[in-house]
Parts: structure tokens; C-alpha cells; sequence
């Protein structure tokens, strides 16, 4: 096989990315593990930041996002039983974010790379490996029901998620690899119940952190912060709705409509940053480069961006015949990547309980009530939880 850019993971970045090239007549194939229905079964992000919906568009796959999401305007914070509003548009100027399921997202990827000319993808290819990336020779090769096939490339896109084949195959000496592990875990819970709130609410409590989110008005998604040793089996959906209620202001527990759910699972929480996200005619993407907590709803977000500037080098290398793009492509992504990994860590530290003296959980009622309390604390949330701004010098 033979194309212009080869892709490992054919998850949001991978096909997305795929996408943004195809509008350009680029080519590309791209390499899944797993089924689809797996991937698309995976219950992970809900929020997306204007950027992630704009490239939705732009990849042209925006119709049902536009027509089924929902935009927001606000988020709530929950401490010491009060309830307090964030007016992000009106701090940021008039952004909003909008609540579109990753399951919807990839669904409407998928049908689009299905049929689009440009795009081969190919699922349940095993032993991806890339390889020649160094010498100018960038190829993959992969086995697919018993046979090995190797796909020649001019570029290879990474895109294969914190697990994947495409950081592990660089030589250690080449890159930096920063990490921090939380903790804790997020314990959530699907249910077809309408929302507690037409916002999300961010909950610190002695108990734990909890958030109240969703994915449209008659489907909820809700995270309680557990131990990292909790099993999801002895949680059953009784005690996670209590112990919800416990961690929610009572005005809100009160309202909270309980029922089955659908899906139930434990994430563990993980800042990490490989650096560079360049190694000669390979590039990372995604959580393939880093990996946020989900306080900040930033993952897909970040994802978005490292799309935007791989998508736009390439197609001013394929255009224009221009490399200079592609040589900044990985300062560029990674200073971003820096402001929301600050974020995420420090929403993070500001909104769960670390277990630590008494005095640390008063210092945190303090900063919370002082965030709060100033236009100016109000604002710096606002304005990273809609997103920072990409780049605009990247053109
Ligand atoms: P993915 O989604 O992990 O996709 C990688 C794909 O690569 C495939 N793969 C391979 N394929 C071939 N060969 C190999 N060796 C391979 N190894 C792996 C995998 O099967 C998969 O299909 O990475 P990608 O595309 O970079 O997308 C990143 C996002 O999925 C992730 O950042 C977000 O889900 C993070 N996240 C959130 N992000 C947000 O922006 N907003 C949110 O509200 C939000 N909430 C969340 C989240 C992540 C969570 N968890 C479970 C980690 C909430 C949670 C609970
Ligand atoms: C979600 O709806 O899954 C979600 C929302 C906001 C976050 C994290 C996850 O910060």
C-alpha cells in the first residue's frame, strides 16, 4: 500500500485529522486496533470548546453537532453548601462550549472517513509498527488477519492515544517524558435521567469531588472522585447515587433524579507530557503526546489543537511545498499543550480532596471563596475553561 499520510488510531484524532487533510485531496490511511463499535462504545468526553466544534465543521461533519449539541454559557461551583454561577460568556466576550458526547463525534467521523475516497482505514490491524521515520523512509507495517502489510508513506501521523505504538517506537534518548499521577480516580456513571442542571456543576466537598454533567437534556453523566484501590463492582447504582447526594449543596441533592445506568467505569487521573511531538517524518497527536486530568475538560480539546496545526503544515507542505510549518509544528502545539496541562493540574488541585491536614481544606474553602468573590478569578477560569486561543501566527 502507498499514501501520502499514514495514521495510527482511528480514534477523534486520527479520523478528524484524516478529514481536515481529505478537504485538501490529501491522502491517508488510517490503522485501528480495535472495531469500531469499541471505540465508539468508550464513554469519555463531553465537552467541546469552540476550536474542537470549528474543525468539526471545517472537516464537514458539523451538520449533527450543530443541530443536537448543546451550547453553554456557564458552569457552576459547588463548595461548603454554596452554589455559585461562572458567566462565562460573559467574561470571554460571548464564548461558549458545547455538550456533544465523543461517542456522537466519532460516530459522525466515522461515517464520513467511511466514504470519503481520500481516506482507507483499515480495524483490527495488529502489531502496528512504524518504522524508517528517521531516515527519511517513513513507512508502517501491520498484520491483518494473519498477513503483514506495509503501508509507504511521506508522513506519519500518531494518533494512537496514551497506550499506542507511535511514542513507544521512538528511541528513549530522542524524547522527555513528564508525568504526574493523581491520587485518585474518577468513578462515573451514565444514566437516562434528565440533568440535575441545565449546567455542569463542579462540586469540592470533604468528601470527594464530584461533577454533574451530561449529554443532552434526558441523559446525564455524573463523576464521584474514589480511591485508586475502588473497584466499579462494589459500587452499585444505589450507593453511587447516595453518595452523591452527600457531596452535592442539599438544594441541589434534592432535585436529583436517580435511575439505572448504563455504563459504569473508573478512570485514573494523569498529567503527561512527551516532548518534542516531532521525530523526523513523525509526528504525535492527541493523548498520544499528553494527557490532562479530566477536571478541565480538556483532553479532546488539546487534541483539537495538535489537528489544527498538523492539518494546516501539511497541507502547506502538499500546497505550497513549505516545511516550515511542519518544523514548528511541535513548539507551537506544545505551548498550548503547557497552558492547559497548568489548568487542568491546578482545577484539579483547587477541586478534590488530597487527603491532606485539616488546614488544606480551609486554605481551599479560602481560594475558592476568593476565586469567587473577584471578577479577576471569575475570568481566569472562564477564559481557560472555553479554551485558549490557537496560534494565529501559525499560517
Ligand atoms: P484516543 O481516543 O485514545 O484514540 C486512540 C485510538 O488509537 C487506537 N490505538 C491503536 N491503533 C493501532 N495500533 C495501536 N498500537 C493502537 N493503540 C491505540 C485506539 O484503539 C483508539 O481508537 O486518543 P485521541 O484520538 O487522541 O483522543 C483523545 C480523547 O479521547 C481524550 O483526550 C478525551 O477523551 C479526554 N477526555 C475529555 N476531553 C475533553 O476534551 N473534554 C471532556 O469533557 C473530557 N472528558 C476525557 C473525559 C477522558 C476521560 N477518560 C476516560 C480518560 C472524561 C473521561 C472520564
Ligand atoms: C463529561 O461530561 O464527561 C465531562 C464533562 C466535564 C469534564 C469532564 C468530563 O470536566
Amino acid at each position: 500500500m502507498k499514501t501520502q499520510v499514514g495514521i495510527i488510531g482511528g480514534g477523534p484524532s486520527g479520523l478528524c485529522l484524516a478529514r481536515l487533510l481529505s478537504q485538501h485531496g490529501i491522502r491517508s490511511v488510517i490503522l485501528e486496533r480495535q472495531t469500531r463499535a469499541h471505540v465508539e462504545g468508550r464513554i469519555r468526553a463531553g465537552i467541546l470548546e469552540q476550536g474542537m466544534a470549528d474543525l468539526m465543521r471545517q472537516a464537514g461533519v458539523g451538520e449533527r453537532m450543530d443541530r443536537e449539541g448543546l451550547l453553554h454559557d456557564g458552569i457552576v461551583l459547588a463548595f461548603d453548601g454554596r452554589l455559585e454561577r461562572i458567566d462565562m460568556a460573559a467574561l470571554t466576550g460571548g464564548k461558549q462550549v458545547m455538550v456533544y458526547g465523543q461517542t456522537e463525534l466519532t460516530r459522525d467521523l466515522y461515517d464520513a472517513v467511511l466514504t470519503d475516497p481520500h481516506i482507507t482505514i483499515v480495524f483490527e490491524a495488529s502489531d502496528v509498527a512504524p518504522a524508517g521515520f528517521l531516515e527519511g523512509s517513513p513507512r508502517l507495517s501491520f498484520n491483518k488477519e494473519g498477513e503483514t502489510v506495509t503501508v509507504e508513506c511521506d508522513w506519519i501521523a500518531g494518533c494512537d492515544g496514551y497506550h499506542g505504538a507511535s511514542r513507544a517506537a521512538v528511541p528513549p534518548e530522542m524524547i522527555a517524558e513528564y508525568e504526574r499521577l493523581y491520587p485518585f480516580g474518577w468513578l462515573g456513571l451514565l444514566s437516562d435521567t434528565p440533568p440535575v442542571h441545565e449546567e455542569l456543576i463542579y462540586t469540592y466537598h470533604p468528601r470527594g469531588f464530584a461533577l454533574c454533567s451530561m449529554r443532552s437534556t434526558s441523559r446525564s453523566r455524573y463523576y464521584l472522585q474514589v480511591g485508586l484501590n475502588e473497584k466499579v463492582e462494589d459500587w452499585s447504582d444505589d450507593r453511587f447515587w447516595d453518595e452523591l447526594g452527600k457531596r452535592l449543596p442539599a438544594a441541589m441533592a434534592s432535585e436529583l433524579v436517580t435511575g439505572p445506568s448504563i455504563e459504569k467505569s473508573i478512570a485514573p487521573l494523569r498529567s503527561f507530557v512527551a516532548e518534542p511531538l516531532r521525530f523526523g517524518h513523525l509526528f504525535l497527536v492527541g493523548d498520544a503526546g499528553h494527557i490532562v486530568p479530566p477536571t478541565g475538560a480538556k483532553g479532546l480539546n488539546l487534541a483539537a489543537s495538535d489537528m489544527y496545526y498538523l492539518s494546516t503544515a501539511l497541507i502547506a507542505y502538499y500546497e505550497q511545498g513549505r516545511e516550515d510549518l511542519l518544523d514548528r509544528y511541535s513548539e507551537t502545539a506544545l505551548r498550548r499543550v503547557w497552558a492547559a496541562v497548568r489548568f487542568s493540574w491546578w482545577f484539579t488541585q483547587l477541586m478534590h480532596d488530597f487527603g491532606e491536614d485539616p488546614i488544606a481544606h480551609k486554605i481551599q474553602l479560602a481560594e475558592l471563596d476568593y476565586l469567587l468573590s473577584s471578577t479577576a478569578g471569575q475570568t481566569t477560569i472562564a477564559e481557560n475553561y472555553v479554551g485558549l486561543p490557537f496560534d494565529a501566527s501559525f499560517v
